[in-house]
């Protein structure tokens, strides 16, 4: 964790540089509504060059740069190393750094970092959640009439539109609030924080999640793909919350 942490800190606190000068970057368009910025390239640089210091041999999953096998085929990191680009590109403060460490495909670390509201995620499996050293809880709310929900709305060139906006319609109408903040690994984090109580999302990458699902389990809380399994990472549906908010989150997302 102290590794994942200087490392995670590091790519954070160039994120925050470029952010200051965001009109300045470099942009590029990987797909419709798809965007990659210097920075984003920047902080993979630094975790991968960090990362490997620290432990040769392990490979890795990236945004960017994609998969490399290691030596050491038990251990992997992955890593987003800005999610929330195109809020970042907007200027707007709701991005960060996401790491997890997976070990014979399991997840037992992750780490989060929102460099502007200075908040830093970690967990270990087993050893609870933290937000900047405070041990987090998911909300104990356990009626969706009393819950905030966050969710990620398909953009320009992303499938499934006509299943989201059939899924939000159902949940629009038993929630106290829906939410879009634009940052997958932070909506995790916040669910583990209390924030929100449940969230949703479909065709979200492993590194959107891989450290948001470690930091929701730690902190109580329940994780599943959206038919109630675990394939998040192979079919990008996730769902989370409290026990009782994401069995009905789910329920409601299927129309039961
Ligand atoms: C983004 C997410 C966002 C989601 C987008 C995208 P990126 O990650 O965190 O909430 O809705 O589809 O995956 O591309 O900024 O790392």
């Amino acid at each position: 964790l102290n590794v994942m942490v200087a490392a995670v800190m590091k790519a954070g606190r160039s994120l925050s540089r470029d952010f200051g000068e965001v009109e300045n970057l470099q942009v590029s368009i990987k797909g419709p509504g798809d965007f990659v910025s210097a920075a984003d390239k920047k902080a993979e640089k630094i975790l991968i060059e960090e990362l490997s210091k620290a432990r040769p041999g392990y490979g890795f999953l990236a945004e960017e740069s994609g998969i490399s096998e290691g030596t050491d085929a038990t251990h992997r990191w992955i890593i987003d190393p800005l999610d929330g680009t195109t809020n970042f590109l907007h200027g707007i403060p709701i991005f960060g750094v996401s790491l997890a460490l997976e070990r014979e495909g399991q997840i037992v670390a992750g780490v989060i970092f929102n460099p502007v509201m200075n908040e830093l995620y970690v967990a270990e499996r087993g050893g609870g959640a933290f937000m900047n050293d405070r041990r987090l809880r998911v909300a104990a709310r356990n009626t969706l009439a009393d819950a905030v929900i966050a969710t990620g709305i398909p953009h320009l060139g992303r499938p499934r539109h006509d299943d989201f906006t059939r899924k939000l319609n159902r949940v629009m109408l038993e929630v106290a609030g829906v939410r879009r903040n634009g940052a997958a690994a932070l909506d995790l984090a916040w669910v583990a924080a209390g924030r929100f109580d449940g969230y949703w999302e479909d065709a979200i990458h492993p590194w959107d999640m891989a450290a948001g699902i470690l930091l929701v389990r730690e902190a109580g809380g329940f994780v599943s793909d959206l038919s109630g399994g675990d394939k998040m990472f192979e079919t990008g549906g996730i769902c989370v919350g409290n026990e009782i908010i994401q069995r009905r989150l789910l329920a409601t997302l299927a129309g039961r």
